[in-house]
């Protein structure tokens, strides 16, 4: 059994997209464990990101990520960092395979609907930003 952290992203907030992202995990089989709604500030959002902190696209990414709330969810499955990877797609829309998320609901490679931890370290970390122990079911 594995959890990861999932994003729905300013972009697909605003587009009234939440609804359709969050079936989509439970109809993967995705079991959510933890979510609720905030609207990061700059400081969470270059927190949360400070892996890119060296990228040309970090300061882009954090006014994205800060420019409307996101719906935090703490997905829980086997293979669960994987089996969403595969559920977003590629980074990059143009990139992603039909039928997923980011092919669905993603615009550019900036603004592409969800996000997804990408190994067991970086989603217990992230899990950890975002969700306390009583805040998971
Ligand atoms: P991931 O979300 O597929 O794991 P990362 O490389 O970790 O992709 O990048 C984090 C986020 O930063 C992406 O989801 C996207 O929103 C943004 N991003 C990544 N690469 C670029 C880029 O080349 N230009 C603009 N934004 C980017
Ligand atoms: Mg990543």
């Amino acid at each position: 059994m594995e959890r990861t952290l999932g994003i729905v992203k300013p972009d697909a907030v605003k587009a009234k997209h939440t609804g359709k992202i969050i079936d989509a995990y439970l109809e993967a089989g995705l079991r959510i464990v933890g979510m609720k709604m905030v609207h990061l500030s700059p400081e969470q959002a270059k927190g949360f990101y400070y892996v890119h902190k060296e990228r040309p696209f970090f300061n882009d990414l954090v006014a994205f990520m800060t420019e409307g709330p996101v719906v935090l969810l703490c997905l829980e499955g086997e293979n669960a960092i994987s089996r969403n990877r595969d559920l977003m797609g590629a980074t990059n829309p143009a990139n992603a395979t039909e039928g997923t998320l980011r092919k669905r609901f993603g615009a550019n490679i900036e603004r592409n609907a969800v996000h997804g931890s990408d190994a067991p370290e970086t989603a217990a970390f992230e899990i950890g930003y975002f969700f306390n122990a009583f805040e998971l079911v």
